[in-house]
Formats: C-alpha cells, sequence, structure tokens
C-alpha cells in the first residue's frame, strides 16, 4: 500500500451516529426523535429493535474513547443527537446534553484524537416533525440555532462539521419510500425535502462560518457511480435517471448553482419549488465533501431486481463488493465538479460475525477495508484530493431498519453484556494506520 504520498496529516478514523450507539433514549432530558416513533411502531424495524439502549455509549464514553486509542485511529465521526442538545427542537437547550457532547470532545482532545462532527445523521426531534419537519421551511431556522449552540460550545474542540448525513436517504428512504423514519410515501414531499435540507445546510454553513471560521466545513452525500446492465439505450438511459436522482441531484445545486434538468422534467409536477436565491444559498464555499461509499448501482431497463456480477461477493446487506467503483467515483467527481477536499467519511460493510472467546476473524471485513482503501488511494494517485478514510462502523450497532441483525463495526458488541471485542478487522486497521505513520528517527529512539 503506497504509504509515502500520503500528507502528514492524513485523517484515518471511525464513524459512528448518535442513535445507533448512544442508547439513553429517554435519559438525561434527552427528547424523542422520529427515530424513536419510527422504531416503536410494530413492523418498521426488523423484530421490534429499537435504539433505546444500542452500544449504551452514552453511559461508556470513556471505554469506549480507550477503544479508539486501542484502534489506532486519529480522527473520529460521530453524530450529536439533536433531540439530546434541545428536547423539541428548538430553545430552551438541554444542558445535560450538550454536557455529554463538552466531555466527548474533551476525551478526544485529551487523546490526541481529531473530531469530525455531524449535525444531522437522521434523529430529528418528534415535536418538529410534527409541525411538519422537514417539510415547512421554520425547520431550517430551527437547524441553524441548533448549530450555532453547537458551534458556540464546542467549536473550540471540533476539527470539523458536517451538516447532514446522506440527504438523499433522509428525503428518498423517509419520505417517499416510507422505509425509514418518518415512514411517509410522498415524491413530492420527498423532493421538497431534499430541496430543504440542502437549504439547511447553506443557513449553517453561513451561521457556523462567522461563529467557526477556523473549524473546516461541509456536508456528507452517499454516493455510488450507475452502470448499465447492457449497451442498450434503455439501460443507459435508465442509468442516466438514476445518476441523476443519487449524484447530479446534489452535486449540481451543491457545486454548480442549478438542479439538473432531466431530472425535473423526469419529476414533473413533484419537482421542488425552488427560488434563484435560494439556489445561491445551497451553493456556499465549503471546505471539505464526505463522500459514503459502499457500493456500485447496477441498472437493468426491465429487470429492476437484477444482481450485478459480483465477482468479489456480496456482503451480509445484499450489496455488492465493489471497490473500483469508488476510484471510478472518485475520479468523477473531481472530473465534473471540482469539490473541495474529499473524506470519505463512511465506508464498511456488514458480514455474519462469529465470536469465538475473545476473537472474531472477520476476513472478509479486513479484505474489503484492504480493497477499498487501495481503490481511494488509487483515484489519490490520479490527482483527486482525498484527506482522510473513516471505517463504517467503530462498533456494531443499531443499523436502522435491520436493527441489530446487521454488524458493520470493528469492534464486535454482546448487546445482552455490553462486552467490546475488538475483531480481526480492528487489530488489521490498528496495524494499517501504524504503518501509514511517518518515520521519524525519534520515535525509533536515534
Ligand atoms: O449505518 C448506515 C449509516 O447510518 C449511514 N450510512 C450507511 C450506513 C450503513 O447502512
Amino acid at each position: 500500500m503506497p504509504s509515502r504520498s500520503l500528507p502528514e496529516d492524513f485523517q484515518w478514523g471511525v464513524a459512528t451516529s448518535a442513535y445507533q450507539i448512544e442508547g439513553a433514549a429517554f435519559q438525561g432530558g434527552r427528547g424523542p426523535s422520529i427515530w424513536d416513533t419510527f422504531s416503536h411502531t410494530p413492523g418498521k424495524v426488523v423484530d421490534g429493535h429499537t435504539g433505546d439502549v444500542a452500544c449504551d455509549h452514552y453511559h461508556r464514553l470513556e471505554e469506549d474513547l480507550d477503544l479508539l486509542v486501542a484502534l489506532g485511529v486519529n480522527a473520529y465521526r460521530f453524530s450529536v443527537a439533536w433531540p439530546r442538545v434541545m428536547p423539541d427542537g428548538r430553545f430552551p437547550l438541554n444542558p445535560k446534553g450538550l454536557d455529554f457532547y463538552d466531555r466527548m470532545l474533551d476525551g478526544l482532545c485529551a487523546r490526541g484524537i481529531r473530531s469530525q462532527l455531524t449535525l444531522y445523521h437522521w434523529d430529528l426531534p418528534q415535536s418538529l416533525h410534527e409541525a411538519r419537519g422537514w417539510g415547512h421551511r421554520d425547520t431550517l431556522q430551527h437547524f441553524t440555532d441548533y448549530a450555532q449552540v453547537i458551534a458556540r460550545r464546542l467549536g473550540d474542540r471540533v476539527d470539523s462539521i458536517a451538516t447532514i448525513n446522506e440527504p438523499w436517504v433522509v428525503a428518498t428512504l423517509g419520505y417517499e419510500r416510507g422505509i425509514f423514519a418518518p415512514g411517509l410515501t410522498d415524491r413530492r414531499l420527498a423532493m421538497q425535502v431534499s430541496h430543504h435540507l440542502l437549504m439547511a445546510h447553506g443557513l449553517a454553513v453561513q451561521a457556523l462560518r462567522a461563529l467557526v471560521p477556523r473549524v473546516k466545513l461541509g456536508i456528507v452525500l452517499n454516493l455510488a457511480p450507475t452502470y448499465a446492465a447492457r449497451a442498450s439505450a434503455a439501460d443507459r438511459a435508465k442509468a442516466q435517471l438514476e445518476d441523476g436522482l443519487l449524484v447530479r441531484w446534489y452535486m449540481d445545486p451543491l457545486f454548480r448553482g442549478c438542479y439538473p434538468q432531466d431530472v425535473l422534467e423526469h419529476l414533473g409536477a413533484d419537482a421542488p419549488s425552488v427560488k434563484p436565491e435560494e439556489l445561491k444559498l445551497i451553493r456556499e464555499p465549503t471546505d471539505f465533501l464526505g463522500v459514503n461509499y459502499y457500493t456500485r448501482n447496477f441498472v437493468h431497463a426491465e429487470d429492476p431486481n437484477l444482481k450485478p456480477p459480483g465477482k468479489l461477493g456480496f456482503t451480509d446487506m445484499g450489496w455488492e463488493v465493489y471497490p473500483q467503483g469508488l476510484t471510478h467515483l472518485l475520479l468523477r467527481l473531481a472530473h465534473d465538479y471540482s469539490p473541495p477536499p474529499f473524506y470519505i467519511t463512511e465506508n464498511g460493510a456488514a458480514f455474519v460475525d462469529r465470536l469465538e472467546g475473545d476473537s472474531v476473524h472477520d476476513l472478509k471485513r479486513v479484505h474489503y477495508l484492504e480493497q477499498h482503501i487501495a481503490a481511494m488511494n488509487a483515484a489519490r494517485d490520479q490527482g483527486v484530493d482525498v484527506r482522510g478514510y473513516f471505517a463504517w462502523s467503530f462498533l456494531d450497532n443499531f443499523e436502522w431498519a435491520s436493527g441489530y441483525l446487521k454488524r458493520f463495526g470493528l469492534v464486535h458488541v454482546d448487546f445482552e453484556s455490553q462486552r467490546r471485542v475488538l475483531k480481526d478487522s480492528a487489530l488489521w486497521y490498528r496495524n494499517f494506520i501504524a504503518a501509514q505513520q511517518p518515520w521519524r528517527p525519534e520515535a525509533a529512539g536515534i
């Protein structure tokens, strides 16, 4: 693995999100979020699992921060739970909630680990949802207030702040397909929500820039290249549209100031209402673009369920292992958009793991990580500016509608006892990161 070309401050990290690990859902003054409501609604999450306890990270903060040290990472990506800080999504604040993140930042600083904080990883306060949530422009102002609260309290210690995680997932899975919270099936609303999320991003960036000019600001998108199964015109047209909905719908307004015309035509009456000044807001300059990459899209005009070839296999999510897609994606984004530097803010795989005593021999995950880091480096070698890589995920956790059945962690969690065990992938990642550190005479005792 080439290491010489890596900048010294390259971030090697792991990532999590609040609802997936914190637990303590009804403790410390936290208010309910749409994911509490959704997961407590029968039939929405597999086996009725909820994030009530999750990894109990809220009560095990110090132990988990020590585990980050054991992993040897120099950066940690996590999200703040909006309803823990503002139980109703608006003022007043919940001091205990802020104290928790304050302790987290102190703990990370004390351990020499840089922090990438995400403001919104899907846990919209329930009371804002009841006031029409992301469908209503008032929520954008509440989000900006929340961003300012975080900046004032934590901005002295964070390295970077991402506004929104994966707006495509929020809008499409939450408001159009109804398989994630809040479980709605309204395409018109979903597209308006996607526009509002991008506006919320722009507003928050403006507010944060004024308060914490030192902190790097950006957004995190789930992106993938889309390939046509056959060279036919029909498959190509489908691939073009899928790419438009997933990639260009977000990248174009963020970096070109417009929505893609072909997608607007496809949406027809479901296209959002957009004002020119809103497009300007969305294009507010940022310092980084977070890319979450797991697999590619493979489309066939007549058979939506056609599986890709899967030469390197599939993960437990049924997602094809396709590392070269990450290289293609990064090269294409750099070429088409000239965005700010990238971070790979999520990349990882769920596999069926077996705990054997104090070990989990998750060789497939080791291969997955190795192949994707190599794919990222292949893009870097061709000039793409990538500043960090974050494995998803630090711990096995609540995998949304799949509950606890899908394990993405580098660290195994027994959800009964809350015992943590470093999987072989964690040990591999630790050794890999150590090998990337530049050789220093003083470290070698010379
Ligand atoms: O667990 C999720 C995460 O919350 C967002 N990105 C994809 C991951 C795996 O599905």
